[in-house]
């Protein structure tokens, strides 16, 4: 690993964890249902120094992966948490060592590491984009949109993306909306740049189906198929001509590196609460960019606080495509943070700020908190 990659210790005293419910600013409907609301843990780092943010990433229930907020607030009170207090002063290099001995909870890890890197560089006055190796100042923006009521709604709520300056278009599809939703957009909108995600809902035998979207030149086709089935997206990959990315499938550095041994995918979607935490986010990027494998940012509707770190992460010179890096406001009409993410010019600034580089909106924090616990050495 880079020298530039190494932070010092912090002592941690201990570990607030809150459970926030942010109400979105419209439904959004993936392959497998609707989020009205955005329910997500907040870890705080209690340090002498001062404190360091991150969330765990997880959903209500586990239907994006196998795990949810109940679950990964089980594990990180009773196992991670403990852990790592027990550890002594801890470098953020050193914390995916002492979680790996329990098995899987990626993004309870994930939040914990990114709590724990943000109160080291604080201390440091160092920003994350500098330490993980940013070489652009902003990022370019795509825009996540949820499954419409019927196609011609998708095509208004595009338009109004595309009005805002948004420079990539993903939709999300599922079996029965899937041919008619991408081809209403690509017929409104010209050779805009514009790639779909099935978030696993089809299967191998679907392959004639996913191939006739060849003809609508999409950046990429994000996971057809389910998490394990990597020998399935390989044979996908050899039937239709565009691009298969993996995102549920890609849960470790190890996970990248067989997926693109196969061949199932020839792009990755690099999303640090997925793999257990931005510094496993940052080795996958440095495998891809090592085999000329495109990457780029993918997004978990997060609010301010790993909003920050994608945008920084994102600015890695790997990231040759555009992320799910979005505006604050294309979920949050309230934020908990002081300063949200804005799009300007179809881009979002990386934070240059020590740490994360965004400061904590106490009042809306304590508004959106329904559940909160603390864990003291
Ligand atoms: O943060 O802009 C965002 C959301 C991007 O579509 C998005 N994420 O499969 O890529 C994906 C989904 C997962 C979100 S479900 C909580
Ligand atoms: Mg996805």
């Amino acid at each position: 690993m880079p020298i530039s990659r190494a932070a010092s210790a912090v002592t941690l005293d201990g570990f607030e964890l809150r459970v926030l419910q942010l109400p979105l600013v419209s439904p959004f409907t993936t392959s497998f249902g609707t989020e009205t609301v955005r329910e997500v843990i907040v870890v705080r780092a209690l340090t002498p120094a001062g404190d360091g943010w991150g969330e765990i990433v997880t959903q209500q229930a586990p239907l994006y992966s196998s795990e949810y907020t109940q679950g990964a607030w089980d594990v990180a009170e009773r196992c991670l948490a403990p852990a790592l207090l027990d550890a002594g002063p801890l470098a953020p290099e050193a914390v995916a060592g002492v979680l790996a001995p329990f098995v899987g909870h990626r993004m309870a890890k994930a939040g914990l590491e990114l709590a724990v890197l943000d109160a080291a560089l604080r201390a440091e006055g160092r920003s994350f984009g500098e330490y993980a190796g940013a070489t652009v100042d902003r990022v370019p923006s795509g825009v996540s949109v949820g499954i419409q009521s019927d196609p011609a709604a998708l095509v208004d709520t595009v338009g109004g993306y595309l009005a805002e300056g948004y420079v990539r278009i993903k939709i999300k599809i599922k079996p029965g909306r899937d041919i008619a939703d991408t081809e209403a957009v690509r017929a409104a909108f010209g050779d805009i740049p514009l790639q779909v995600d099935a978030n696993s809902a089809f299967t191998l035998a679907d392959a004639d189906l996913l191939a006739e979207l060849d003809r609508f030149d999409l950046l990429l086709i994000e996971q057809p198929l389910q998490e394990d089935d990597l020998v399935d997206h390989a044979a996908l990959a050899r039937r239709v001509r565009t691009p298969i990315c993996l995102d549920e499938s890609i849960t470790s550095r190890k996970a990248a590196a067989d997926a693109l041994a196969l061949g199932a995918a020839s792009i990755i979607n690099v999303k640090a609460g997925r793999v257990g935490g931005y510094l496993e986010a940052i080795a996958i990027h440095d495998l891809c960019r090592d085999a000329d494998i495109p990457v780029w940012c993918g997004g978990m509707l997060e609010t301010g606080i790993g909003r920050a770190a994608n945008a920084a992460l994102a600015a890695l010179p790997g990231f040759t495509l555009p992320g799910d890096v979005s505006a604050s406001a294309r979920f949050y009409a309230r934020d908990i943070v002081t300063e949200p993410a804005v799009l300007e010019g179809g881009h979002v600034r990386v934070p240059t700020g020590p740490g994360l580089g965004v400061e904590i909106d106490h009042a809306a924090l304590e508004e959106f908190t329904v559940q909160r616990v603390e864990i003291r050495r």
